[in-house]
């Protein structure tokens, strides 16, 4: 019989949405020795928390998240509000010595991320963030190919995060759905909300990155603000580009953009090597491209043999896929963070930590703020 953890969730939004799913369904398709139980949900108005609780199943409310955190009925604090918000309720959840799953990007900036980590080790809390594309099974197959050494001596790292819904200039800034938009709440624009996944996956597929430079733009430069109904100044990078060198010799560049007409949520990435290459593409999930040049024992694929395949990661040999149905059956994006709650259930059955945790986060952190410093002065910046 799984044990109870309980779950208190804040925010309602989309990632409150994703976040309850996992709770809810995470014990139907793994064998684990805890049970998500949806305690309480948070938000700020009553209403709006009641309706996400009826939605979702949550057996109370609250309004007040200090007062989620002091409720001795509550394992886990999971944190799906604002970017703004996370450093202080983060905070106040370590020192209740509370478990912390947290939204991405981990924090506003370095200094708070920097404290965060202090603070969830201090306490010694088991910690994750919901970086779920490392959960995604083609994801976690280019990750079992580089460990395979099938990608051999690594040359470049490209990626890509296009979206293209802010393009219109009455798209206003600010409040409840477009707080992405306003710098104040968001932190940054598409670099701590797109590129900050594909930083993370980069580090997990191809270690760190070790310099940065980067050129940013904001195309519409004054939007409404939801709060105040006025014009005011767009303070976020609504694209953003820079070039990496990682600590292995590789060489990458990143690219993201909203501004990307007809691109959705086109979340690639590109790692080639000597030995071979891999491509993904989130528009096209349940693909894995490979190319083999030569494999690990050294044998070179013939000539006449030699093309990219695409690998169909549905198979019960494929990361997770055991779990969920039978062969040539996909899965899709609510079940990345079934798979990362799974991951972060299964390590603390087993007392372990999981990746990626407040740690990893604070990298990715410094990667991006080290982008947009660079972005001011167009300067090469060492990640520190
Ligand atoms: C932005 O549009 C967004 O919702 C991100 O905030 C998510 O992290 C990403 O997974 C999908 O796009």
């Amino acid at each position: 019989m799984p044990k109870p953890l309980n779950i208190g969730m804040i925010g309602y939004g989309f990632m409150g949405r994703t976040h309850s799913n996992a709770y809810r369904k995470v014990n139907n398709f793994f064998d684990l020795g805890h049970k998500p139980v949806l305690k309480a949900c948070c938000a700020r108005s009553e209403d709006k928390a009641k309706a996400f609780a009826d939605q979702w199943g949550y057996e109370s409310i609250e309004t007040d998240w200090r007062k989620l955190i002091e409720r001795k009925d509550i394992d886990v604090i999971d944190i799906g509000s604002p970017n703004n918000t996370h450093f202080e309720i983060a905070t106040a959840a370590a020192e209740a010595g509370k478990m912390i799953l947290c939204e991405k990007p981990l924090a506003m900036n370095v200094a708070e991320a920097q404290k965060m980590v202090e603070t969830v080790k201090k306490a010694g809390v088991p910690n994750m963030v919901w970086f779920n594309y490392r959960r995604v099974p083609a994801i976690s197959l280019a990750k079992q190919i580089v460990d395979e050494g099938r990608i051999g001596r690594p040359f470049h790292y490209r990626a890509t995060y296009l979206q293209d819904w802010t393009i219109a200039e009455d798209v206003p800034q600010g409040g409840a759905a477009l707080w992405r938009l306003d710098a104040a709440v968001a932190g940054s624009g598409v670099t701590g909300d797109l590129l900050a996944h594909s930083i993370d996956t980069a580090y997990w597929l191809n270690g760190p990155i070790t310099e940065v430079t980067a050129a940013t733009e904001t195309f519409v430069k004054e939007r409404v603000h939801q709060e105040t109904g006025k014009k005011e100044a767009v303070k976020i990078d609504d694209a953003c580009m820079f070039l990496a060198k990682f600590a292995n010799g590789s060489i990458g560049t990143f690219e993201s953009t909203r501004y990307a007409r007809g691109r959705k949520n086109y979340n690639t990435f590109e790692l080639d090597g000597e030995a071979g290459s891999v491509f993904f593409n989130l528009e096209d999930p349940q693909l894995l491209s490979f190319f083999e040049y030569r494999n690990p024992e050294g044998q070179k694929t013939p000539s006449h043999l030699t093309g990219w395949r695409d690998i169909h990661v549905t198979n019960s040999e494929h990361p997770y896929m055991d779990k969920w149905w039978v062969p040539g059956c996909t899965i899709g994006y609510e079940h990345t963070f079934i798979n990362a709650l799974a991951d972060f259930i299964g390590g603390l059955d087993k007392g372990e930590p999981v990746k990626p945790d407040f740690e990893d986060a604070l990298y990715t952190q410094k990667v991006c703020d080290a982008v947009l410093e660079s972005a001011k002065d167009g300067q090469w910046k060492k990640i520190g």
